[in-house]
């Protein structure tokens, strides 16, 4: 009892030194890796003082006075050795009180030398395990039916799931796609048709499109409440999962609906994530997104709404359609007509491109083919600066992370 109240006397009389201490010094940059529950992790590096009293313990007791939970330790070869110092570089990933954060560096920095923490900001919270996607449910309004007077749904005093006006879009669609979709839709349609309950009298049911696209590439379909975060509905793409709404359109505007329905979901994005290319590129955008700051998010965000989307391909010198909003609004395929601009597909230019979600584009992108878009993708993303890179773990359904030196 006597150690353990004389260490409770120590930590305090730590913590005021060090708050003083950390007052008066400049702002610490850290790397915060989760914060949650008012704890946070972060990466620190440093190096021992000296040879003389113990450098390890001393450093070691201030883990143990701000109770830090260590999560990984371990010394690695500096990168910059100086004469008569050790050559050890100390990495510590640990986890302590959010509150305690700068006065926790500030005393590390009194007894060790050389700290760093990683270089970027503190970034987002974002899911590792495939469970933690029930975290990712922040749902924004953008088309309001009560406020806004081009929405569909504000003078509709009625909102049923009509199977009547479903059948109008679905016969419509179906004439339009053997012309306007790519044939890696028309594949996945016709899949969809013969086994899933595809057709003009039924709205199929979001649990046997799962299954069917589980066993196609491994996507599956999430039932949700709305338009989410960009945010969320990228990272869940990470973990393929398919965030999907199961209310439909207004019926006073069968043909068009401005945010996700059903029709949006099955008719538009379903059969395109039954290809396997197509299921990686959705996949390598959302683990672009994990972690990023919002200008990433804005831009992921961008990209995705120009290829998966709105994104066209060409086929035998052909121009086709892929994306989902072009695939469940018949009027929409005035894309492939001569009107807009059409571009060849590069996410940089994608990526910033402005864009509007009332009425038709007024540029497109074109892809070569979904393995060139998947590659140009891939190596846009290489270059978003994150203070780690990720990789999907398939058979846990987990992120790793791998830290970058
Ligand atoms: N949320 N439920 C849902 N469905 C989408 O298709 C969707 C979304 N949130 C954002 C979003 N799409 C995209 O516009 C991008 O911001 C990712
Ligand atoms: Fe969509």
């Amino acid at each position: 009892i006597g150690r353990r109240q004389s260490l409770i006397e120590d930590a305090r009389k730590e913590r005021e030194a060090a708050a003083a201490a950390s007052d008066a010094a400049e702002s610490t940059e850290t790397i915060v890796f989760e914060e949650k529950d008012g704890r946070a992790m972060l990466n620190l590096f440093f190096m021992l003082k000296g040879a003389k009293t113990s450098p390890l313990s001393r450093a070691l007791k201030v883990f143990e006075t701000f109770e830090a939970k260590i999560h990984h330790l371990e010394t690695r070869l500096s990168r910059k050795p100086r004469e008569g110092t050790a050559e050890l570089e100390y990495f510590v990933r640990c986890e302590i009180h959010s509150s305690d954060l700068n006065t926790f560096i500030s005393s590390i920095k009194r007894v060790t030398e050389d700290v760093r923490t990683t270089k970027e900001d503190k970034f987002h919270w974002f899911p590792r395990k495939i469970c933690e996607l029930d975290k990712c449910h922040h749902l924004v309004t953008k088309f309001d039916p009560d406020l806004d007077l081009d929405h569909p749904g504000y003078s509709d005093q009625v909102y049923l799931p009509f199977l009547t006006f479903m059948k109008e879009v679905y016969s419509t669609l179906k004439s339009l796609y053997p012309t306007h979709a790519c044939k890696e839709y028309l594949e996945a349609f016709n899949l969809l048709e013969k086994y899933c309950g595809y057709n003009e009298d039924n709205i199929p049911q979001l649990e046997d499109v799962s299954r069917f696209l589980k066993e196609k590439t491994g996507f599956q379909l999430r039932p949700v409440a709305g338009l989410l975060s960009a945010r969320d509905f990228l990272a869940s793409l990470a973990f393929r999962v398919f965030q999907c709404t199961q209310y439909i359109r207004h019926a006073s505007s069968p043909m068009h609906s401005p945010e996700p329905d059903c029709c949006h979901e099955l008719l538009g994005h379903v059969p395109m994530l039954a290809d396997k290319t197509f299921a990686q590129f959705s996949q390598d955008i959302g683990l672009a997104s994990l972690g990023a700051t919002d200008e990433e998010i804005e831009k992921l965000s961008t990209l995705y709404w120009f290829t998966v989307e709105f994104g066209l391909c060409r086929q035998n010198g052909i121009v086709k359609a892929y994306g989902a909003g072009l695939l469940k609004t018949p009027s929409s395929f005035h894309s492939l007509s001569d009107e807009p601009e059409l571009r060849d597909f590069d996410p940089d230019t994608a990526a910033v491109q402005p864009y509007q979600d009332q009425n038709y584009q007024s540029v497109y992108f074109v892809s070569e083919s979904f393995s060139d878009a998947k590659s140009k993708l891939r190596s846009y993303a290489a270059h978003i600066k994150r203070p780690f890179s990720v990789k999907y773990e398939p058979y846990t359904h987990s992120i790793e992370l791998l830290d970058s030196p």
